[in-house]
C-alpha cells in the first residue's frame, strides 16, 4: 500500500497520455501525386499504418500540420519513416502554438530533428513544457517532406468555458451566465482565445457573444469581469466603433472578434 502510494507520487508529474488523433485535422504545404495519380495526403501520417506516408512536392519550407482540436501540453512527439527516398528528415523543425495561421514567429519551437533513423520510432521530447493547439513540422530546405506515421503524447488542458446554444441578446446572455454563477467569457491571452475558439466551433449561430462590452460615450471597451483589455483579436474589417455594440467571436476558422449590435440574438460562452 505504502509502496504503491510512493510509486504513484513519483510517477505522477511525468504522467502523459497518448493523444487520440482520430478527431483531429491535418494539412500540408502541397500534395505529391505519383504516376498512378495516388495522392500522398496529410492524413496518411496519422492513419495507423507506418508503411503509408504523406509526401509534399519538392519546395522550400515544406510543412505538415495537425490541429489537435484541443489545447495540450506536449510531452513527446514520435515519428516513424520507412526507408525510402526523402525519408531522412534531419533539419526539420517542430513548432507548437496557438496561431491558426502558419507563423513560426508566433509559435514555440519544440525541437529540431537530428540523427533521424528510418524504420524505427524517433522520439522528440522538447523541454516537456510547451502547450498549444497546433503542431507544425517545417523543412527549411528545398526538399519534399515525408512523414509515414506520427504519434503524440501530452496532457489535455481543462477548459473553463462552456458554449450555451441558446439565442440571446448580449444583456440576456450576461444575465444567463451570472444566474448560473458564471460570467460571460473573458479572453486574456492566446491560450484563452484558443479555448474559447474551440467552444465557438460548436455554435449554431455564426458568431458568439463574449464578455466584452462597449461604453459608447467614452468609446471604451471593457471585460465584464473587470480584467484589462490586454490581448485583442479584432477582425481586420471589424468596423469603426458605433453605439450599442458588443463583441462577438466568429464561429469559424480564425475566431476573430467583431463589433455586433447588442440586440442580435446569438449563442454565447460562459466561463466557469
Ligand atoms: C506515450 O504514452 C503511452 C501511454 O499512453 C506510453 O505507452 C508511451 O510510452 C508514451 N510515449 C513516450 C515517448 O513517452
Ligand atoms: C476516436 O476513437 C475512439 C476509440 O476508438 C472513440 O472512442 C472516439 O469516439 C473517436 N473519436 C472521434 C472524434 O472519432
Ligand atoms: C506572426 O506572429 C507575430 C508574433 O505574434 C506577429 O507579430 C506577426 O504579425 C505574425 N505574422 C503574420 C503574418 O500573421
Ligand atoms: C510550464 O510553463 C508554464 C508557463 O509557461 C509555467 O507556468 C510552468 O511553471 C511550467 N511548468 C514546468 C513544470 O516547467
Ligand atoms: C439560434 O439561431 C440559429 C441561427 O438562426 C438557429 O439555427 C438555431 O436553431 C437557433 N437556436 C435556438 C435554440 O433557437
Ligand atoms: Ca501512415
Amino acid at each position: 500500500m505504502l509502496w504503491s502510494l510512493l510509486f504513484f507520487s513519483l510517477i505522477a508529474p511525468f504522467n502523459t497520455e497518448s493523444i487520440q488523433l482520430n478527431g483531429t485535422e491535418t494539412s500540408q504545404s502541397s500534395i505529391y501525386e505519383d504516376d498512378n495519380t495516388l495522392k500522398y495526403t496529410s492524413d496518411r501520417a496519422i492513419d495507423g499504418d507506418v508503411k503509408i506516408c504523406t509526401n509534399t512536392k519538392q519546395q522550400m519550407n515544406s510543412w505538415w500540420r495537425i490541429d489537435l482540436m484541443g489545447v495540450y501540453r506536449i510531452s513527446s512527439i514520435e515519428i516513424f519513416n520507412k526507408a525510402s527516398v526523402h525519408s531522412v528528415i534531419n533539419g526539420c523543425e517542430i513548432y507548437i502554438g496557438y496561431s491558426p495561421e502558419l507563423n513560426r514567429t508566433a509559435d514555440l519551437k519544440f525541437e529540431t530533428i537530428e540523427n533521424f533513423a528510418t524504420d524505427i520510432w524517433n522520439t522528440f521530447k522538447g523541454n516537456g513544457n510547451v502547450s498549444g493547439r497546433y503542431i507544425t513540422v517545417i523543412y527549411p530546405k528545398e526538399e519534399p517532406l515525408v512523414l509515414c506515421e506520427v504519434k503524440i503524447n501530452g496532457t489535455k488542458e481543462e477548459s473553463p468555458f462552456v458554449l450555451i446554444q441558446e439565442n440571446k441578446t448580449w444583456e440576456e446572455a450576461l444575465s444567463h451566465c451570472r444566474a448560473q454563477n458564471m460570467d460571460l467569457a473573458s479572453i486574456l491571452d492566446a491560450n484563452t482565445q484558443t479555448l474559447v475558439g474551440l467552444e465557438a466551433m460548436k455554435a449554431t449561430t455564426d458568431f458568439v457573444w463574449l464578455g466584452l462590452g462597449h461604453i459608447c460615450i467614452l468609446d471604451f471597451w471593457f471585460w465584464v469581469n473587470d480584467h484589462c483589455l490586454t490581448f485583442e483579436y479584432w477582425a481586420p474589417e471589424s468596423g469603426t466603433d458605433v453605439c450599442d455594440v458588443s463583441a462577438a467571436m466568429e464561429k469559424n476558422w480564425e475566431h476573430h472578434w467583431h463589433k455586433k449590435n447588442a440586440d442580435q440574438q446569438l449563442n454565447f460562452i460562459c466561463a466557469k
